[in-house]
């Protein structure tokens, strides 16, 4: 790999210029917006999981005070979801209607929509509409005799050879619960139909803008041209806002039938029955050693759900974790296949990391499991197995090339920093006196997209720069990275450049901010944009100018790391906590260390939320027992711990700015070293690992001590 040269020195930003907006409410998030004459939209659902519609009556609806208009699919000609993303295997899917007609396949899909002057007229109506069912048998995730929508398989190495020569041989299972992706505000469309122009004007909250115009001019039968996305301030998004939901591309058409503006906001509800949700695998698997403990063989099952329709990345996450596995090691062979299935149930789409948890946990809990069979250290195992840094670029079993980074420091680090030997004594002593404690250790790497992004930067005559994204933020503080990164090249204050996104009229197309990809990849296009300018410009071009740019990143940058948990469990209560978590992470070259650190400690929220609190759960008929934030448990601040954060920095080989993502990372790598931990922890009761199952409750921890002893 050549070394990486930049034209000019890295960035560093300052503080977060778009705090102050959106911590003092002066953010304008989609719901915030009024357009004269708006009208509001309501949806009924539907409360069983599986039935025949035998009967939708409406009529009370249509009579009912202030309603425009009582939609229903037929009368937008029975529309369907765009098809998923095809990830080069040519997975099609079956086709998926955006609202129920004749049957419904899961509670909450959406039968009619009413359309009133008012939210409560329409409220009120929505009430009236009168719905039969036969209930039909409900699928649930992973049910026997599905069949797969799309099946992943990896082959590599002498399977054979690697059986005959395993001295040790363990397997691990592990069933993820769903998670919501808990973003603060709820799903939200506004769309305007214009008559002048026979153009729509939508509002919509969304990772991706530019994908979301196309599926949405797709679905109305428009040309791209006439329909304009706008994404203003966005509540988190976390994958759930990459792909479009039915609701929004029927927003949308309402208002192109009604020739007027609608505007819908989901409930907390609607967000946990029919916002798309994550997770969900399971994930089985068997490690082999050799006799000098090396990993030989790696045999992985990964079955993910999917639910009653598929969101564009629906296929993702068993992509991902299959071609991820088995992560930052050399396996002689491996055999891996993942699976998806439908069922009768809210959606699965990406979800932060999008199977890069998932491949994690899996390999991880493998690799403990191993170490505990072979009566060796698990830092001294992994030690031994790491891809060692002078073999990268390293291509993986997958077909994938690790760019650059250096795993055994990143473990060593953490070791250091950690205190690894004098930890152990320290955990000896407590165990002793009769103190269930554990140390879990997990490795992971991040890759962080392909593919391409766009920027378009403006120097003006006074001096002024002007940045236009297409992959903009969902409160990830873009304004501050990207300005950083064009004021660095072009020389000037970050306070002197201004960053324009969100809006397909205004900004360049994009991919979107996913994957972990946007500085990766979106900031080089800033980069490269801002960096030819600067050469112009040095050349004696007349100002104002402008650089356009679609930035083509050569390959996929991956992060990596190191966490290790510490983690304490009541003997009585079987009540976790969290005591140490020291976590070394290589993002490659950062950019603004706050926002990087800000990524790694929100990601760990959501993993600790993975890892001990949140469950989806569905009844044996398909109803939701975790429809409320009563029901589901997120983390608060009690239950975070305050990380001992550390970094090392492998420049990426594969972009412009040597970056590479740190969105990911907390959701990767914290769960798997907590189970570790609580595996850890309860390995003096003989607790098989695999008795431990997301989320680690009190009640589940101290089920598992009881079933021991
Ligand atoms: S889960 Mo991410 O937004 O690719």
């Amino acid at each position: 790999m050549p070394p990486l040269t930049l034209a000019h020195p890295l960035p560093s930003a300052a503080a977060r210029v778009e705090d102050l907006r959106l911590i003092t409410g002066r953010g304008r998030y989609v719901t915030d917006i009024t357009v004269p004459g708006m009208l509001h939209a309501v949806f009924v659902r539907s409360t069983h999981a599986h039935a025949r519609l035998d009967r939708v009556d409406c009529a009370a609806a249509v009579a009912s005070a202030g309603v425009r208009a009582v939609l229903r699919s037929a009368d937008f000609g029975y529309p369907v979801m765009p098809s998923i993303n095809p990830l080069g295997n040519g997975f099609a899917g079956p086709m998926c209607h955006l609202m129920a007609h004749g049957s419904v396949t899961a509670v909450g899909q959406p039968m009619a929509m009413i359309v009133a002057g008012t939210l409560d007229a329409a409220t009120l109506a929505a009430e009236l509409v009168e719905v039969d069912y036969a209930p039909l048998p409900v699928n649930l995730d992973h049910a026997a005799g599905a069949a797969p929508v799309t099946t992943v398989t990896h082959r590599a190495g002498d399977m054979a050879a690697a059986e005959r020569d395993a001295a040790h041989r363990v397997s691990v299972s592990q069933v993820q619960p769903r998670v919501s992706a808990m973003a603060l505000e709820p799903r939200a469309v506004l769309a305007q139909w214009s008559n002048d122009t026979a153009s729509l004007t939508v509002w919509l909250a969304s990772q991706s803008p530019s994908r979301a115009r196309d599926d949405i001019a797709r679905a109305a039968g428009m040309p791209v041209a006439s329909v304009q996305v706008i994404s203003p301030d966005v509540g988190g998004a976390f994958g759930a806002r990459a792909s479009v939901h039915p609701e929004e591309l029927l927003v949308a058409l309402a208002a192109q039938r009604l020739k007027a503006a609608v505007k819908w906001t989901g409930t907390r509800s609607e967000e946990f029955t029919s916002a798309v949700q994550g997770r969900g695998a399971h994930l089985a698997g068997t490690l082999t050693l050799d006799a000098m403990g090396r990993f030989a063989s790696l045999t992985a099952r990964i079955d993910f759900p999917l639910g009653a329709w598929l969101p564009f990345s629906a296929a993702v996450p068993a992509r991902n974790a299959a071609r991820i596995l088995p992560g930052p090691y050399r396996v002689a062979a491996i055999n891996v296949k993942s699976e998806t299935r439908m069922a009768h149930a809210a959606a699965i789409n990406i979800y932060r990391g999008a199977g890069r948890p998932e491949a994690a946990l899996l390999m991880e809990c493998l690799v403990d499991a191993a170490a505990r069979q072979a009566g060796i250290d698990p830092v001294a195992l992994r030690r031994a197995n790491l891809i060692p840094a002078s073999a990268m670029p390293y291509p993986t079993p997958t077909g994938e090339v690790f760019d650059s980074g250096d795993y055994r420091a990143a473990l060593d680090r953490a070791c250091e920093r950690f205190g690894y030997a004098h930890e152990r004594s320290e955990q000896a002593r407590r165990r002793a006196v009769g103190e269930l404690v554990g140390i879990g250790v997990a490795m992971y790497v991040e890759p962080c997209g392909a593919g391409w992004e766009s920027a378009r930067v403006t120097l003006q005559a006074d001096g002024c720069v002007q940045i236009a994204s297409g992959s903009p933020a969902q409160g990830q503080g873009h304004e501050t990275t990207y300005a950083a990164i064009a004021a660095a090249a072009l020389d000037c204050a970050p306070a002197d450049v201004t960053v324009e996104q969100g809006d397909t009229r205004t900004c360049p197309d994009g991919i979107g901010a996913l994957a972990s990809r946007s500085i990766a990849i979106g900031g080089s296009a800033v980069h490269e944009a801002a960096t030819k300018l600067a050469q112009r410009r040095a050349s004696g071009a007349a100002l104002p100018l402008t650089e356009d740019i679609v930035y083509h990143a050569p390959g996929e940058a991956w992060a990596h790391g190191c966490v290790i948990a510490r983690l304490s469990i009541d003997r009585d209560t079987g009540e976790p906590t969290i005591e140490r978590i020291v976590w070394v992470d290589d993002a490659g070259h950062i950019i603004s260390p706050q926002l990087a650190e800000g990524q790694l400690v929100g990601g760990m929220a959501q993993g600790i939320g993975q890892a001990l609190l949140e469950s989806i759960v569905y009844d044996a008929d398909g109803q939701l027992l975790t429809g409320s934030l009563m029901d589901y448990a997120v983390p608060r601040a009690g239950a975070m711990p305050m990380p001992e954060l550390d970094h090392l920095v492998s420049p990426a080989g594969t972009n412009a700015l040597g970056a590479k993502g740190v969105g990911e990372a907390g959701c990767i790598g914290v769960p798997a070293a907590l189970l570790n931990a609580a595996a850890d922890a309860l390995a003096p009761l003989s607790v098989e690992a695999s008795a431990l199952q997301f989320p680690l409750t009190a009640p589940r921890l101290w089920r598992a001590m009881r079933s021991a002893s």
